[in-house]
């Protein structure tokens, strides 16, 4: 067999462009791919997207891939293949805290780089109802921790109860898998649209802080029945979490729910070991994550260290002084964080993921793509689309969704309408979820100052070309 020069990632990752030449990985092979970016049947833009790293994940979406002959045409450029320390994370600078972050997806838009936080491009949000784990969007406040899964240990603590000490073997074992298709949204998702209107204090998130996946592992509730749980007799507790990462002062990230959802069986509140049907990948948890259903993703506290049962809300400034909305004129000279209640249950979202903003679309037929989710397990009945900025409206097509229990996913949508040449449009969306909850129609009236909430109706500006 010939011998193949070495690369790491980062250097694949350096060619995304024809004139840097084109190059994707497979497996743990590399390929230059510059000359069949025009010959691509799904047009040379879809396979831009992959430039610069793995194919999996876009293999996942497009399912026409996974066949040997594309493989073998895929032979055909084959220039080197991965360095073989490339699996394990890079070789620590030791100052740098985030030296040991893992590789990403380079596909992925990146607000902050350390800490990590990145969403995937809208037209890919679509593509799939479940979002392939190299694509799902990545919140991360701290560096990303590494964690020896055999000495791997979850602190559980109940008052009253005895405290068990799990590790990732019992944690598969002792209790009974339990599975849940679940959107996350962070709170800031579509913060850039709030910041429009006026400053806010925040990662500038476009409409990609959203994303779906399979959950799999062990229902929180059965955990704390194992700890020793005892009836809290009607009284407000609360469920505490806290993560592996921490800052350069040992401050961790912690969130808590409380004690009554984790409780009761149909909020499937888990702790995760799988995304779909694999272990976590390390920027969403591993080994474990817990996943609440219906509520703010700040809750869903990563590389879970500790879960305590306690008469309070989490100490965290994540719970105590962030994720809270306000009334617009509230500055930072006169926020006080502690008038406004967590944010749990998030209200009725929607957007459009195509086309793009200032995009030119061709006369004829235009297909209008998005997604639609809302907090609390509550359904997306409808979603209504204009053309014309809000003036006239038509019911979208809700794409059919495998669903069990309460609607803790999204619900991805399509119009086709009749578009004639020279038109500008206003393209805009707004759902209704089973409560009857709509989405408000402008940014002014629900702008705050950390830009959380942000779910006004979603305009998209196109014009129709000939
Ligand atoms: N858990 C830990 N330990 N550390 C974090 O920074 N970020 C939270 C939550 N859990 C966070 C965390 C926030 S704000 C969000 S929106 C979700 O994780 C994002 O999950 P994801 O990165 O898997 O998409
Ligand atoms: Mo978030």
């Amino acid at each position: 067999a010939p011998q193949y020069p070495r690369y790491t990632r980062a250097e694949v990752s350096q060619h995304r462009t024809p004139s840097e030449r084109v190059w994707v990985t497979h497996g743990s092979d590399v390929f230059d791919v510059t000359d069949f970016v025009e010959l691509h049947p799904g047009g040379p833009d879809k396979i831009l997207l992959a430039a610069g790293g793995a194919l999996e994940p876009f293999w996942a979406l497009y399912a026409v891939h996974s066949q040997p002959h594309v493989l073998e045409l895929l032979q055909e450029y084959k220039v080197g293949e991965l360095s073989p320390e490339e699996a394990a994370p890079p070789p620590g600078d030791t100052r740098d805290p985030f030296a040991g972050d893992p590789p990403r997806h380079p596909a992925l838009r990146v607000n902050s780089l350390k800490p990590f936080n990145a969403e995937p491009p809208p037209e890919l949000l679509t593509q799939s109802f479940l979002t392939p784990n190299e694509l799902f969007f990545t919140r991360n406040h701290l560096p990303v921790p590494s964690v020896e899964p055999g000495s791997y240990r979850l602190r559980v603590e109940v008052p009253g109860g005895r405290s068990l000490s799990l590790s990732l073997a019992e944690l598969r074992q002792r209790f009974p898998k339990h599975e849940v298709t679940a959107t996350l949204q962070c709170a800031g998702n579509r913060r850039s649209e709030m910041s429009r209107v006026r400053p806010v204090k925040g990662l500038s998130w476009d409409i990609g802080a959203i994303s779906t996946a399979r959950w799999a592992g062990a229902r929180l509730r059965d955990v704390l029945l194992a700890a020793g749980l005892a009836n809290k007799n009607g009284q407000e507790w609360h469920v505490c979490f806290e993560g592996l990462d921490e800052d350069a002062s040992g401050t961790r990230y912690g969130a808590s729910i409380p004690l009554e959802r984790a409780m009761d069986p149909r909020a499937e509140v888990i702790l995760a070991y799988e995304m779909n049907g694999q272990e976590l990948p390390r920027d969403h948890g591993f080994p474990v994550r817990v996943v609440v259903p219906g509520v703010v993703g700040a809750r869903s506290v990563k590389w879970l260290r500790s879960v305590e049962v306690s008469p309070a809300e989490s100490p965290s400034h994540w719970q105590q002084n962030d994720y809270k909305g306000f009334c617009p004129s509230v500055d930072w000279d006169s926020v006080d964080f502690q008038k406004a209640p967590a944010i749990q249950e998030l209200p009725v979202q929607s957007a459009i993921t195509e086309p793009r903003p200032g995009a030119a679309v061709p006369e004829g037929e235009i297909t209008v793509r998005g997604y639609a989710w809302s907090g609390g397990g509550r359904e997306v009945i409808r979603v209504d689309v204009s053309l014309d900025g809000g003036r006239t409206w038509q019911e979208a097509e809700l794409c059919p969704r495998p669903q069990r229990g309460r609607a803790w996913a999204w619900a991805l949508w399509e119009l086709r309408a009749p578009v004639a040449a020279g038109a500008r449009l206003e393209l805009v969306c707004k759902a209704v979820d089973r409560g009857y909850n709509g989405q408000p129609d402008s940014v002014e009236g629900i702008w705050n100052l950390r830009g959380v909430l942000s779910n006004a109706w979603h305009r998209v500006p196109v014009t129709v070309t000939r």
